[in-house]
């Protein structure tokens, strides 16, 4: 025994005995941390190996970085590495706490714009326990000093020091290589800090939000004032006037934003087993009060929801790659639908049963101008709530309902469900529909969430007809993107019953629903081709605002003189006439292949330039952060500073509100609340 416990001081009394003790002592703290102090969600065997082992590959290479110096001073490199490394971990503790995300460099870079009011309450929320994570540097320090762990003078040899860099960047790529064959597009889509954190490490995240923020100054730092100028120019030409039938027919009315969460225009009035997958919102579309549009197509790209939200609310397409909301969401100046709607006296608030760091909306939202977020962490939370990304639809919808009731009116609300999500995973109890039969397991369930989908709405509309809101409320419904990617042509097959799938099918396939539904709005099914990035405009008219110095790409759905070209946003194109997919053109009518004559050619090309100038300049927009160049009349630059999204401050801020303007709900109603309007079948709230 007490051989073993000689030999082991041996070990210590060595460089390398020291660096393995450094980095061990470093992997547990920060295993500890992750467990403690952060909510990374891993699941299944894969996440939690990789959470568990994930601090050491690149604690090998940065502490490794010491084994090349000789003597004292490759001991005092590992403490300073330790130290900055400890502090790192530190901050995002404590940042972590107050905002469920981790530190990003546009967050510390930002420091007047963005820092999320974080010096104001550094004290109110660092815990005395946070600075256990320098415990093992003093301690490590006191053993060094009174010489329990002695300093080896003797030289590391460069090649085993070396050997050490290799390895830990072996080790950094086969971590990265079981991460991404568990998460594809982990780092091209990037999603949210926390699946980098979960699968990569703290240090990985360092590094890759290092090197996006590096890329995303670079371009900004590169635009100048004059290039907002062909932006000017293009809108000029392109902008579409109101159709004056349909202007300010909604002014002053409540907005609710739907997001159906993947749902696809099939779904409306389609059926299986005889049986409607989706009667509310059929009921709905067929409504003589509802704008339903049956040639609007989603234009996402990789972001998938955050580029549905960056055109909703922005009329601004996402970016080629990754998404626009969390490389461009923090710093960028923005002339949102929030910002510009609370201009003229509307509250906004966005609702979202899911992390609120997920696609960045945290920092996002404040630069759009959101008043209030209300993100998971607002929601009552028990594991049979919530289904893959976070609470069940009909929990969402009934638990909205709390803060919705608070809000000042008029107010500009949007609802983010997430039950309709790939994999389509529902608990038994909430099962109440046939799957399809078309063999692909994938496929088959897609139905049964977007029924569930529907029933959640269905409640929603009652509770809105019966507290008064439908009344003085503009209800807006769109799809996201699709549910069933292109992979699943033989099922797609079957769904709509046909014999082969051709790329035309497929880009008809991508048809999202859009609806406006107001008490007294002329409705019908209206068949002009548009897309995700006309909703902004469309909806500033319907609510009265004539809003030509925005930088929007988009144009009113409802303009008479409007340009039916709707983008893809990989160049490809449709249009009332053709539909471009990789080169070739379909006629849109029946599907057919056209070899074009000269004329037709002609107008081809003019439509596929129009396609790629407004992707490119709408780029150009987002990468160059052109916005922050201009001053529309009439707009005032968001302050992110003014937003907070702590649940205690909102709360505040919503009661305050309502003592001077009583224009909520509840002071409307005169009512403590309205639990009583609300009726849900949702089994997981049976009492
Ligand atoms: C997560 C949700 C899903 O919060 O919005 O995003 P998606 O995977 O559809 O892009
Ligand atoms: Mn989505």
């Amino acid at each position: 025994m007490s051989s073993n416990i000689k030999k082991s001081r041996r070990f210590l009394n060595t460089k390398f005995g020291f660096f393995v003790l450094i980095v061990a002592l470093f992997w547990l703290k920060t295993y500890f941390a992750y467990n403690v102090d952060f909510t990374l969600g891993a699941k299944g065997g894969i996440q939690n190996f990789l959470l568990a082992i994930n601090p050491i590959p690149a604690a090998l290479l940065i502490f490794g970085i010491a084994l090349y110096f000789k003597g004292k001073l490759a001991y005092w490199l590992m403490l300073i590495i330790d130290l900055i490394e400890s502090i790192w971990l530190f901050a995002n503790i404590v940042y972590y706490r107050e905002f469920s995300d981790f530190l990003s460099f546009g967050v510390i870079k930002g420091s007047g714009d963005v820092q999320n009011n974080l010096g104001k309450s550094l004290a109110e929320i660092i815990h005395p326990l946070d600075f256990i994570v320098f415990l093992d540097i003093i301690v490590l320090i006191i053993l060094l000093l009174f010489k329990f762990i002695k300093v080896d003078h003797s030289p590391f040899k460069k090649k085993n020091a070396f050997a050490m860099t290799i390895l830990s960047f072996v080790l950094i790529f086969a971590e990265f290589g079981i991460a991404n064959a568990n998460r594809s597009g982990l780092l091209t889509r990037t999603f949210d800090n926390n699946y980098i954190v979960k699968y990569l490490g703290l240090n990985e995240y360092a590094a890759f939000n290092g090197y996006q923020t590096y890329k995303e100054s670079k371009t900004r730092s590169e635009a100048k004032p004059s290039d907002i100028k062909p932006v000017l120019d293009y809108l000029k030409k392109n902008r579409s006037s109101p159709n004056m039938e349909y202007f300010g027919k909604a002014k002053g009315k409540n907005v609710f934003v739907i997001h159906l969460e993947s749902f696809q225009q099939f779904l409306i009035n389609y059926k299986v087993d005889g049986k409607e997958v989706t009667p509310n919102l059929n009921k709905f579309y067929g409504n003589k009060n509802t704008l339903s549009f049956d040639n609007f197509y989603h234009q996402v790209s990789q972001g998938k929801t955050s580029d549905a939200e960056m055109m909703l609310e922005n009329s601004l397409f996402g970016l080629p790659q990754g998404s626009a909301m969390v490389s461009y969401g923090t710093q960028n100046t923005y002339q949102a639908a929030p910002a510009i709607l609370s201009q003229r006296g509307y509250s906004t608030a966005a609702f979202h049963g899911d992390v609120p760091s997920f696609w960045n909306r945290d920092n996002t939202y404040k630069s759009w101008g959101y008043q209030y977020f209300f993100d998971s962490d607002y929601y009552t939370e028990k594991p049979s709530y919530s289904v893959g990304y976070g609470l069940k639809d009909k929990i969402f919808f009934k638990d909205s309902a709390k803060y919705i009731q608070k809000l000042p009116q008029p107010f500009y609300a949007k609802l983010i469900t997430l039950t309709n999500h790939y994999p389509y995973e529902l608990d038994k109890q909430n099962i109440s529909f046939p799957a399809t039969k078309t063999g692909d397991d994938t496929v088959d369930p897609y139905v049964q969430t977007a029924h569930y989908l529907d029933q959640a709405f269905g409640e929603f509309v009652n509770y809105l007809n019966k507290t008064g809101l439908m009344k003085n409320s503009m209800i807006v419904l769109y799809g996201d993107h699709y549910g069933i990617s292109n992979n699943h042509r033989p099922a797609i097959a079957q769904l709509l019953h046909k014999k082969n799938i051709t790329s035309y099918d497929l880009a008809q396939f991508q048809k999202v629903p859009f609806m406006i539904h107001m008490n007294g709005l002329k409705g019908g099914i209206d068949h002009t081709y548009g897309g995700e990035i006309d909703v902004l405009p469309t909806l500033l008219h319907l609510l009265g605002i004539k809003d030509d110095n925005t930088i929007q790409f988009g144009n009113d759905l409802l303009s008479p003189n409007r340009s039916q070209v709707v983008a893809f946003r990989n160049g490809d194109l449709v249009s009332p006439k053709y539909t471009i997919i990789g080169g070739t053109v379909y006629n849109t009518e029946n599907g057919s292949v056209i070899n074009p004559n000269p004329s037709q050619q002609k107008e081809i090309k003019s439509m596929q330039n129009h396609v790629t100038t407004e992707l490119s300049l709408s780029d150009k927009v987002i990468l160059g952060d052109l916005l922050r160049f201009y001053n529309p009349k009439g707009f005032t630059k968001v302050n992110k500073k003014d937003f907070n999204y702590k649940y205690s401050s909102a709360m505040k801020q919503l009661d305050k509100i309502d003592k001077d303007k009583k224009s909520s709900l509840l002071s409307k109603l005169r009512k403590n609340n309205t639990d009583n309007l609300y009726t849900t079948n949702a089994p997981e709230l049976k009492k």
